[in-house]
């Protein structure tokens, strides 16, 4: 076996191995709510991804700490939600999903984006 072959199985070893941890990794990002949960807002969402019990309220705390206007709005379109979020405050959200599946949230310009899948 010559030197590139071998490079060549080890460069695609690495990528597979690359893409499972990446998709493990985006995985874990999601975050299981139950009640209540803080979302900093900085240059995206943080937590992006939560897990919320269908039929039960789950508390969205907003709290914006990235003065860029782009974040000064969420949007949580389907539960018809539009709030404004001023800087360094604490802003709530209370959300009632009635059936599961993912559901989007983005900023007033839909440029970022954080998802709520409710099982
Ligand atoms: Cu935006």
């Amino acid at each position: 076996m010559s030197i590139d072959k071998i490079l060549v199985a080890f460069f695609g070893l690495f990528g597979i191995a690359f893409t499972f941890w990446f998709f493990l990794m985006k995985k874990e990002k999601e975050v299981e709510v139950s009640g209540e949960i803080d979302i900093t807002v900085s240059g995206g969402y943080s937590p992006e991804v939560i897990s919320v019990p269908v039929g039960k309220t789950t508390r969205m705390n907003f709290f914006r700490t990235d003065p860029t206007d782009c974040l000064s709005e969420v949007v949580l379109p389907d539960f018809k939600i539009r709030k404004e979020l001023p800087l360094n405050k604490k802003i709530s959200v209370e959300i009632t999903p009635k059936k599961t599946g993912e559901f989007g949230y983005t900023c007033g310009m839909n440029m970022y984006h954080g998802k709520i899948i409710v099982k």
